[in-house]
């Protein structure tokens, strides 16, 4: 099995001290910086953007995984496709065109993604997934943290992984939404191979985010 990755989400990360949290996620080896971008339109909330992204990857080496919870996200894509060799992820839904959106994304050198909300059936996106590297299971509604997983999403994950064997293809599935100690077993056992860990494991309160990774490495066995 191909060793277990993480995305922290940066909007539970702790905005005050975030210099001081990025310097542990390097350190700890984290793979991917989740940043969640919202439009106020296809989500009812607002979070981060492109100066924001631009000081992280001028900051750090660990990739951006850039989640565009917005409409019309051809828009955006140039400006969040300038960021390294980020991954960028729409949600098919936002695009009229969601193959072009793709497209786009690699036009850029970026990784392309689809997001799939939880109203979304995998064969609604069943003709995109050659032209993806991953696909990010949301388990929860997107627009905000600490919500409850949505019994059934993780059965969509089971659909998608053996989808995915079954026709060769080389997607990784992420998962994002109340990834907590007591869920990540389940995500990985249905397939899930990146875990967007957040407010439900890594940046729980009470616990320092050093100790929270380990107790995440340990339980993911790297
Ligand atoms: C939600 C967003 C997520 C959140 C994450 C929060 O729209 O896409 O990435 O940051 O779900 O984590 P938690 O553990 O509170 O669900
Ligand atoms: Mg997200």
């Amino acid at each position: 099995m191909r060793q277990m990755r993480v995305a922290p989400s940066i909007m539970c990360a702790d905005f005050l001290n975030l210099g001081e949290q990025i310097a542990i996620m390097e350190s700890s080896g984290i793979d991917f910086l989740h940043i969640d971008i919202m439009d106020g339109h296809y989500v009812p909330n607002f979070t981060l953007g492109t100066d924001f992204c631009r000081r992280l990857s001028e900051h750090t080496q660990i990739t951006l995984d850039i989640h565009l919870m917005v409409e019309r996200p051809d828009t955006y894509i140039p400006a969040f496709a300038a960021f390294g060799k980020s991954v960028l992820c729409i949600h098919p839904e936002t695009s009229y065109h969601p193959l072009r959106s793709l497209q786009l994304i690699r036009s850029y050198g970026a990784r392309s993604g689809i997001a799939l909300d939880p109203g979304q059936p995998i064969s609604a996106v069943t003709a995109l997934l050659p032209h993806v590297e991953l696909v990010c299971v949301m388990t929860v509604n997107p627009g905000f943290a600490g919500q409850t997983l949505i019994p059934g999403t993780l059965d969509k994950i089971i659909e998608l992984s053996e989808l995915i064997d079954r026709e060769g293809l080389e997607i990784e599935i992420e998962v994002d939404g109340n990834v907590s100690w007591e869920y990540i077993p389940k995500m990985i056992e249905a397939g899930a191979r990146i875990l967007v860990a957040e407010s439900s494991s890594l940046f729980e309160e009470g616990e320092p985010l050093h100790t929270n990774i380990e107790r995440l490495y340990k339980l993911i066995g790297r």
